[in-house]
């Protein structure tokens, strides 16, 4: 069976600012040592499909040097990662237009081996899925089309697609983020005992040549608002109920939630599976270095030099230098993409502190992206700041401060 996955890599990205500010969302660290498209690739790998192309908006250097330096296949084994970038044509402005878009401006590339189905996925999902079963439900019950599908509690249910089913799972309504209102109460899931919604993943199996023709027969820009609700009303559409941990974390708030998640006791989510894995970059860096801190719930990724006093329920990226005395409490610590040494063979620049977060650092409820120099004595928290607050030093939003990458912030500042 000859299947290709595509993984809708982001729009603008606005959701996810100021992390996506200078590079692509899939491009976006997560848990310390991944990032955000490992997780969709490692999914396809996983489930045998080994044809996978990346969509983005653009090609960032982080995303190209990830991509070309984890994905190597061998010549034995066949498949490759490609990322299709949006790009300027004759036929086209240059900017994906939306998702049902970004597929079809991509059709020549993925579609020349003639696949027989193609898988689509969000890049911005935490979740571990086999999508051979998937495949193999699909092929049994002759659908064009299956939907991946979760239920969900009411206040979820309003941002998502929500649909019914009927007695063999074929789906016979469907609403695309219908809101709080009334047309989510008609939508409440009749086989559930509590209040529930059977919602979409956005991820779709296709029959290749029904794909082809759901999106060569209009100019329609999304498969939430126009490609699935035509679909449902024209072809064979089924859902596909997956059982396990799933979640969403395209926007800061979601974003910092999944990654302090995975700090518990038992977390629903784990990257340790040994059947299947989360591939990435293997960077061959030295074991973390602690000198007398007290870590306490955390994630710490390899090559760190921690001095720090107290690092609570937070996940601390590679590479990360952290100060004596400093506390951190409940954020997302991205670390280094390299070591000051490396980088600069001349002399620290006066006034700018070293790379890394400086000594007696307080910092909670925050996220810090990659490459920041933080001075000594300096206090981070969103506490007294209202959302959307944007300065060039920090940003506020769903109540985390995010500092973004290579922020300089001189000692005894207090934010
Ligand atoms: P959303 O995730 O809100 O809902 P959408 O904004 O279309 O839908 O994004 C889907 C995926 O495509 C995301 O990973 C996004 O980053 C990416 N994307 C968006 N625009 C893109 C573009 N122009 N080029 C490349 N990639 C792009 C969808 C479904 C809902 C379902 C939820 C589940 O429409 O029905 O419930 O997913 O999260
Ligand atoms: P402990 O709980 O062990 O007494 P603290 O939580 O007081 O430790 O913090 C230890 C370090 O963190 C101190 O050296 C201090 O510099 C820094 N710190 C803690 N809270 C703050 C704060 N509100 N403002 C600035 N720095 C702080």
């Amino acid at each position: 069976m000859n299947t290709v996955g595509l993984i809708l890599g982001g729009g603008a990205g606005t959701r996810l600012q100021p992390l996506t500010k200078d590079r692509a969302k899939p491009a976006v660290p997560i848990a310390g040592k991944y990032r955000l498209v490992d997780i969709p690739i490692s999914n396809c790998i996983n489930s045998g499909i080994r044809s996978i192309y990346l969509l983005t908006q653009f090609n960032s250097v982080s995303l190209h040097r990830h991509i070309q330096s984890t994905y190597l296949f061998d010549q034995f084994s066949r498949g490759a990662v490609r990322m299709l970038a949006a790009e300027q044509t004759p036929e086209s402005e240059g900017w994906f237009q939306g998702t049902a878009d970004a597929v079809r401006q991509s059709m020549k590339y993925f579609m020349h081996n003639e696949p027989d189905f193609v898988v689509i996925l969000s890049g911005d999902q935490l979740y571990r899925m086999d999508f051979s079963k998937v495949i193999e439900e699909h092929i049994e019950r002759g659908a064009d089309v299956t939907i991946c599908t979760k239920p969900v509690s009411r206040n979820e249910a309003g941002s998502l697609g929500i649909m019914h089913v009927d007695e063999t799972n074929k789906i016979v309504k469907f609403a695309e983020k219908p809101g709080d209102g009334p047309e989510l109460d008609d939508l409440r899931a009749p086989m559930f005992e509590d209040e529930c919604y059977l919602a979409s993943m956005g991820i779709y199996v296709f029959n290749a040549d029904v794909l082809k023709e759901l999106l060569c027969s209009n100019d329609d820009s999304d498969f939430g608002k126009h490609i699935i609700p035509a679909a449902i009303s024209e072809r064979k559409v089924f859902s596909h109920n997956f059982e396990g941990y799933w979640k969403d974390i395209g926007t800061i708030g979601m974003f910092h939630e999944a990654n302090l998640a995975l700090t518990d006791l038992i977390p629903e989510f784990t990257f340790y599976d040994a059947e299947a894995p989360v591939y990435t970059h293997m960077r061959y860096l030295p074991p973390s270095k602690i000198n007398c801190c007290d870590l306490n719930r955390c994630l710490l990724s390899d090559g760190c030099i921690i001095s720090g006093h107290r690092i609570l329920h937070s996940v601390v990226g590679t590479r990360a230098v952290i100060g004596e005395g400093t506390v951190i409490e409940h954020s997302v610590i991205m670390g280094a993409d390299y070591y000051e040494q490396e980088k600069s063979l001349k002399k620290p620049t006066p006034g700018v502190p070293s790379l890394g977060i400086g000594k007696d650092c307080y910092i909670k409820n925050a996220i810090i992206d990659k490459n920041v120099h933080i001075g000594d004595s300096v206090y981070i928290s969103p506490d007294g700041k209202v959302d959307g607050e944007k300065t060039d030093t920090y940003v506020v939003r769903d109540g985390v401060i995010v500092i973004p990458k290579k922020t300089i912030i001189p000692s005894g500042t207090r934010l």
